[in-house]
Formats: C-alpha cells, sequence, structure tokens
C-alpha cells in the first residue's frame, strides 16, 4: 500500500507517492516563505487530490526541528520562519491517516543508507542547500536525538558567531555571489569557478573550507567512513572534489569518502517513507 511523503525544504517542498520504495508520482511546488505551516500542508493535499490514495500513512521529511512529541520548530528562521507547530497531529489531521514527521537531513541519511549510497553500517548525510544539515546512520541506525537535533551542525557557531550555514550554504553562496555582481546567484558562482575565474573560486573555496573544518571534527569525534552529499550546492558539479580535497587536507587517511547522493533530490522524502511508522 502507498505511502505519502512530503518533503518540505527552505526553498522547495516536494509531494510524492511511494509505494514499495518506489515514487510513481510526485510533485514539486516552492516553499511560500511568509505563509503558515497549515497552508503548505493544505497545497499539499491539494496537489495529490488526483492520485491513487488508499495511503497507509504519511511521512514528512522538514527542514527544522522535530521532536520526540512531534512539535516541530525553526532553528534558523533564515532557513524558513514559522511559528512552532504541532506538526504531526496537524498531519494526521488533514490527510486522515496516521503520520510521521523527522528532520530533511536525518531522513536524507536513512534513505541512503538504506537503498542509497550507504556502505555497510554507519554513514553522514550532509545537505548543502538553503540551510547546511547532517543526519547521522550509526551502527545501522538512524540518530535523531530525543529534541531531535542530532545533525544540526549547520548551526555550530564560528568566533565571530557566525553560523555555518550563514556562511557555507547554497543561498549564503548565493548572497555573496549577488554581492560580487554575479546575478545568477550560486549557480552562477559556481559556473564561473568551474571556468576557472580566481574570485569565484576563492569565494567558492571559502565556503568548502568552513564545512569541511566542521566535519573534520565531527570525523574525529564519531569516525564515519562514509559521507553522502545532497541538497542543490552539495550536488552541484565540482562541489564533491572541492570538499574531499579539503577533508583529506585536514584528515588524510582518516578523511571520510565523500559520495553524491545516489537518491539525489529524493534521498529526504524516500528516506522519510522508509520509516518505520513508530
Ligand atoms: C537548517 C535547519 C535544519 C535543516 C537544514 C537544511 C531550520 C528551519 N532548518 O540548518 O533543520 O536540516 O537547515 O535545510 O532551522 P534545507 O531547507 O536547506 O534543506
Amino acid at each position: 500500500a502507498p505511502v505519502l511523503a512530503l518533503d518540505i525544504g527552505g526553498t522547495k517542498t516536494l509531494v510524492a507517492r511511494v509505494e514499495n520504495g518506489v515514487i510513481t508520482h510526485e510533485l514539486q511546488f516552492p516553499t511560500q516563505r511568509g505563509e503558515h505551516p497549515d497552508q503548505w500542508l493544505a497545497q499539499a493535499l491539494a496537489v495529490t487530490q488526483g492520485w491513487p490514495g488508499g495511503w497507509t500513512h504519511v511521512a514528512a521529511a522538514v527542514t527544522g526541528v522535530v521532536g520526540d512529541d512531534g512539535l516541530w520548530t525553526a532553528f534558523n528562521p533564515q532557513t524558513l520562519d514559522f511559528p512552532p507547530y504541532p506538526l504531526v497531529q496537524r498531519l494526521r489531521e488533514v490527510f486522515g491517516v496516521p503520520a510521521l514527521a523527522l528532520n530533511d537531513a536525518q531522513a536524507a541519511a536513512w534513505g541512503e543508507a538504506r537503498c542509497g549510497a550507504g556502505q555497510g553500517d554507519d554513514l553522514m548525510f550532509v545537505t548543502v542547500s538553503t540551510g547546511i544539515g547532517a543526519g547521522l546512520v550509526l551502527d545501522s541506525r538512524l540518530r535523531r536525538g530525543p529534541a531531535g537535533i542530532a545533525g544540526h551542525l549547520g548551526q555550530w557557531r564560528d568566533d565571530a558567531g557566525h553560523r555555518l550555514e550563514d556562511i557555507a550554504s547554497g543561498s549564503a553562496l548565493g548572497r555573496q555571489a549577488v554581492q560580487a555582481g554575479w546575478p545568477g546567484g550560486a549557480p552562477e558562482l559556481v559556473e564561473r569557478a568551474r571556468h576557472g575565474e580566481p574570485a569565484a573560486q576563492a569565494l567558492l573555496q571559502a565556503g568548502v573550507d568552513a564545512l569541511a573544518q566542521a566535519l573534520a571534527r565531527v570525523q574525529l569525534l564519531l569516525d564515519v567512513p562514509t559521507l553522502v552529499l545532497g541538497g542543490g550546492l552539495g550536488l552541484a558539479p565540482g562541489y564533491a572534489p572541492l570538499l574531499e580535497a579539503a577533508l583529506a587536507q585536514r584528515l588524510g587517511p582518516h578523511a571520510p569518502q565523500v559520495r553524491p547522493a545516489a537518491l539525489g533530490a529524493h534521498a529526504g522524502i524516500l528516506g522519510a517513507a522508509l520509516c518505520p511508522l513508530n
């Protein structure tokens, strides 16, 4: 029987019908910033009206923190701003079936571990997108944490008090690109860097270095051999090799192997769909 899966990110929302781990229907729309979560759920419900239903349950991967109690909160309102929201309860009410919800990067880690780029029992998934998020699968178990915050390394601050994701995420590099006079934002920055433009390479490298610094510390703490990379910037051509080099520089032979998300932009939605309903 099919699962209705949602992935609500800081930039876009993905809705899919997943049957036996396979996406049979899917639709994407921009996450309307400034709207209330009730409206995001209403829009998701509306786009699925024509789909064959009979849902066993609804599974949501979302940017932000989902605690054990099903309450959804934003860590960084710059990534997405909304009031604390009883997500699991509202999903149940809106879709009329049982519901589960978890953080998007945690969901993606589970998806990649179960049917993506995972190798063995341990894996770290890192998304470099609107924000920077991460998820950990350790000894074949997803680490969510009782408060739901496990993996939130985008919230780490440097000595000047800047959050990692405000410096190194896709949207952060996009802002820096616009300031540098490249209106195409992060995609234009990546393109210019690939063509060897020194100013673009320097901006991109600074973001990569900030992330590698954080990831090197995680590696020394947890010793995770596989790092799966996702997100709009994380999956951009040329980004993974830069991160791999920056990690090798810091960790030598102990650097994790960097792989692009095998499930691509579907990692979160499939991971959520594959999560057991309690
Ligand atoms: C932020 C945080 C994380 C999320 C990450 C990536 C919020 C709203 N989100 O660090 O929970 O996993 O961004 O999110 O505080 P994305 O929207 O970039 O996919």
